[in-house]
């Protein structure tokens, strides 16, 4: 497939890149973390993951391409702490299969070492879905990752099809409201009335809610006053490249 001859290419080409999402805390009224977005420079065209993300996952290539995103995240949080940046965290995605077969353990633990990030600045994402195909396995790397000392945050919630006592049973310190619902909540009595529970249910439960896609003031306001923790979005920032997420991230505080 020429597709899958060009990633495994561009990945040794270093044409992969990271974009970094701000995620803006309302309460304190600064950036504490962000969310790297990986992106594919082929050519003079930027491709979107969503593109080349299967692909990667059905050839395997997903592997090394996790691994790069891992490390390259991590040495970058690293480099805006020894900046003298605020303290904050950077969120990174792993597939499924990095996931499942506990291979992200070893690599986490290694990456940790050699940039030596404080644990506590790494997140990392795994959508609903990914825990829903097998619950014990994922349980268990979600527990030697929180032995790391990692965070974790589920993404994507509520547009799979898991079951709110999940929420219990896992150990994730963060939930990411889809923007799905996001979309919703202004004008939409329904709509407002689900984010506002599953607000209310991260409040009870302990656990930190990041509205994502929030594109507009009034959602922004709305969520505010809801007491969501965290906003990502377009409204408050497009995920950016590293040179202009640092400049961002200077002039935000
Ligand atoms: O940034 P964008 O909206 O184009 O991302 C599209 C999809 O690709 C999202 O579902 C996002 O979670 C996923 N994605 C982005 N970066 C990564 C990555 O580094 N690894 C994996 N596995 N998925 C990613
Ligand atoms: O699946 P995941 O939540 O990791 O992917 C987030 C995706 O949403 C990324 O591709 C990112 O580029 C995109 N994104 C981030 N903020 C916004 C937004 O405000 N509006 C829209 N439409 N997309 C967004
Ligand atoms: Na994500
Ligand atoms: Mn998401």
């Amino acid at each position: 497939l020429a597709l899958e001859h060009d990633l495994r290419l561009g990945l040794e080409r270093n044409e992969l890149v990271l974009y970094y999402q701000p995620q803006w805390s309302p309460h304190s009224h600064t950036t504490v973390g962000v969310e790297a977005l990986v992106r594919w420079r082929r050519g003079d065209r930027m491709v979107s993951p969503a593109e080349f993300i299967p692909l990667a996952e059905e050839t395997g290539l997903i592997l090394e391409l996790d691994d790069w995103v891992v490390r390259t995240a991590c040495a970058q949080a690293k480099a805006w702490q020894e900046a003298n940046l605020p303290r904050m965290t950077v969120s990174v995605n792993l597939s499924a299969r990095q996931f499942k077969n506990g291979r992200c353990i070893e690599l986490i633990r290694e990456v940790l070492q050699q940039s030596e990030l404080e644990p506590e600045l790494l997140k990392v994402e795994v959508t609903e879905s990914l825990v829903m195909q097998n619950a014990e396995d994922a349980l268990m790397t979600m527990q030697q990752l929180r032995q790391l000392g990692v965070g974790l945050s589920m993404d994507d919630f509520g547009t799979g099809y898991s079951s709110l006592s999940y929420l219990k049973r896992f150990p994730f310190q963060q939930l990411k409201i889809d923007k799905s619902f996001v979309d919703n909540v202004v004008g939409d009595r329904e709509g407002a009335a689900i984010v506002q529970a599953v607000i209310g249910l991260g409040k009870t439960l302990g656990i930190q809610i990041v509205a994502e896609g929030v594109e507009t003031m009034a959602q922004y306001n709305y969520l505010t006053l809801a007491g969501c923790d965290l906003i990502q979005g377009y409204f408050f920032s497009p995920p950016l490249p590293v040179d202009a997420c640092t400049t961002f991230l200077q002039q935000d505080h």
